[in-house]
């Protein structure tokens, strides 16, 4: 099981919220994606000295247009994580973190996306720590294992921070994962009025 969390309802509300298909993608296909994004992201440095940035070690860009490969891919995780009637976004983010690169804990804006974001694991796993917005010492560790793709929704979006763990703090179930370079294909929705009209 991917999921590592004491707290029986943190595992009730994630297990219908975080979902990690594993091997969703198969070889081929991750060459496929990394082939298209490295063309672009090679040209790009690592940045790591913001010290308010979420992100820290991480190189990113935002693109619309995919080989028709690609696009069969990404439409296969569309059908799959969006249930809702809500609209992905066209332009899927692209984030390229380095070895040691690694991301702090933080909500996505509500502004900027709606109840779903899913991302293709792509080069190497890592643990992803989901923990309640409004009271961190309540957390669940998520493993997601090179070429997975997770979904997560709801309250997992919308009620847990959620960060990508340092190479030195990269443990599930005290197993060490291993932290290479990562780069994650992530898709989104457009923010629901609703969720706008609170903030
Ligand atoms: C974000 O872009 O807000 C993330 O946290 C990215 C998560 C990931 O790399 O899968």
């Amino acid at each position: 099981n991917y999921l590592d969390v004491k707290d029986d309802r943190l595992r009730d509300i994630l297990s219908s919220d975080m979902i990690v298909k594993t091997d969703f993608l198969n070889e081929k296909e991750e060459e496929s994606l990394f082939v298209e994004v490295e063309k672009y992201m090679r040209r790009l440095r690592y940045e790591f000295d913001h010290w308010d940035n979420a992100i820290h070690g991480y190189r990113e860009t935002e693109k619309r247009e995919w080989n028709e490969q690609n696009m069969m891919i990404l439409e296969r995780v569309k059908s799959l994580a969006f249930t809702s009637n809500v609209a992905p976004l066209a332009y899927v983010h692209v984030l390229d973190i380095a070895k040691d690169g690694y991301i702090k804990p933080h909500v996505d804006a509500v502004r900027f996306c709606g109840d779903t974001i899913t991302g293709m694991c792509l080069l190497s796993s890592c643990v992803m720590r989901l923990a309640l917005e409004n009271d961190s010492t309540k957390f669940a560790d998520v493993y997601l294992p090179r070429r997975s793709l997770y979904i997560m929704r709801g309250k997992a979006r919308y009620e847990f921070t959620h960060e990508v763990l340092k190479d030195d703090q990269s443990y599930f179930k005290n197993q060490y994962v291993p932290r290479d370079r990562r780069i994650s294909i992530i898709c989104r929705n457009e923010p629901t009025t609703a969720q706008n009209s609170q903030t």
